[in-house]
């Protein structure tokens, strides 16, 4: 048989995440491979999230569950599945001391107290887009605890700052699955493979584009943002940008990141100090935001300078392109 340049036999199947896990970790003479296992205690808990919203439509899975979570909004079917997926994969896994999760109030302890690491996760991000097809996402952030291995962990732990963070990520079940995540070097991508059940390595070494043509906002809110904002969205207007706005956090921080462009949730009335959370929507997506080149910003500060005081608080976002943000905060008094 002859295989040809575009037969598909001739296109190599790629570095699996698993293998470059490992190899970043031989990097790293001190590394005991406890991080490494927890990012895939994370893939493996993102590849089962792949398979629920694939088929939710099909397995009862979509709609809500008649109650609320602890921010007042209301959980769907698989929010409470991807939260109990994530907890299990991570309790199991052995390496997390303790969770955070949008999903539940308190700091979850996993039980082992040896494990060196804590995980501040948004398990499914984007809920209202669950049920009509919309892609979603899953938002991770990993520290090293600061409490003595071997007690149990505290709040300490989570409130270290997110200039603290040793990776952060998120997984987008958009029309392809695709993992990206920072060790606080590069930015890099790996798209599922269902057939194979891997993650492989699609986008090495993200840099996103220094500007951009795109906006994302909710523009119902635009008489409640403050005059500055309004201004600016004038502006791109003006200049004739791109308006996209998916409503999930992860699939419009994704598209800005790989095309240039800026996403804004700025303060409203119904959310004065910003709707989103902090230490697991806005820490983690500026961290990886500041590897691959981008601005992320509160308005005030850069946001991984905020100092974090309660585990679900949450902040104005102002992230993507760095000329898109600089041009925004020119806009802000
Ligand atoms: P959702 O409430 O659907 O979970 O994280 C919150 C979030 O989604 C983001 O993913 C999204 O960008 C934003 O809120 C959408 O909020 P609005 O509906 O207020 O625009």
């Amino acid at each position: 048989m002859e295989i040809t340049a575009s037969h598909p036999l001739a296109l190599p199947v790629g570095v699996t995440l698993d293998r470059y896990i490992m190899h970043r970790q031989t990097a790293f003479p001190y590394a005991t491979g406890e991080l490494s296992q927890l990012l895939r205690d994370i893939a493996l808990a993102g590849k089962i999230i792949h398979r629920e919203v694939n088929r939710a439509g099909l397995i009862d899975l979509t709609g809500g569950m008649g109650v609320q979570n602890v921010q007042g909004e209301s959980q769907q079917k698989l929010d409470m599945i991807a939260n109990i997926r994530f907890s299990r994969a991570l309790k199991n896994g052995g390496e997390a001391c303790a969770i955070i999760s949008e999903e539940d109030e308190d700091i979850i302890f996993t039980g082992n107290n040896n494990g060196k690491y804590v995980v501040a996760i948004d398990p499914l991000d984007g809920s209202s887009n669950i049920d009509v097809n919309v892609s979603i996402g899953t938002i991770f952030s990993i520290y090293r605890r600061v409490t003595a291995i071997g007690t149990e962990p505290s709040l300490a732990d989570f409130l270290q700052g997110g200039r603290r963070q040793v990776a952060a990520g998120y997984i987008l079940y958009g029309s392809s699955t695709i993992m990206v995540y920072t060790t606080g070097h590069s930015a890099n991508g790996f798209t599922y493979d269902a057939s194979l059940g891997e993650f492989i390595l699609s986008h090495p070494d993200i840099h996103s584009p220094a500007d951009g043509q795109t906006y994302s906002c909710n523009d119902g809110n635009l008489a409640s943002y403050e005059d500055g904002i309004r201004e600016y969205l004038t502006s791109c207007r003006q200049k004739e940008y791109t308006a996209r706005y998916i409503g999930s956090l992860v699939a419009d921080f994704h598209r800005n990141l790989l095309k240039g462009g800026i996403y804004l949730y700025p303060p409203t009335q119904k959310s004065p100090t910003g709707k989103l959370r902090l230490l697991y929507e806005a820490f983690p997506l500026a961290f990886l935001a500041e590897k691959a080149g981008c601005l992320a910003t509160s308005g005030h500060q850069a946001i991984l300078d905020i100092k974090p005081t309660s585990l679900h608080q949450r902040t104005p976002l102002f992230i993507g392109a760095p000329v898109m943000v600089e041009n925004l905060m020119g806009f802000l008094r």
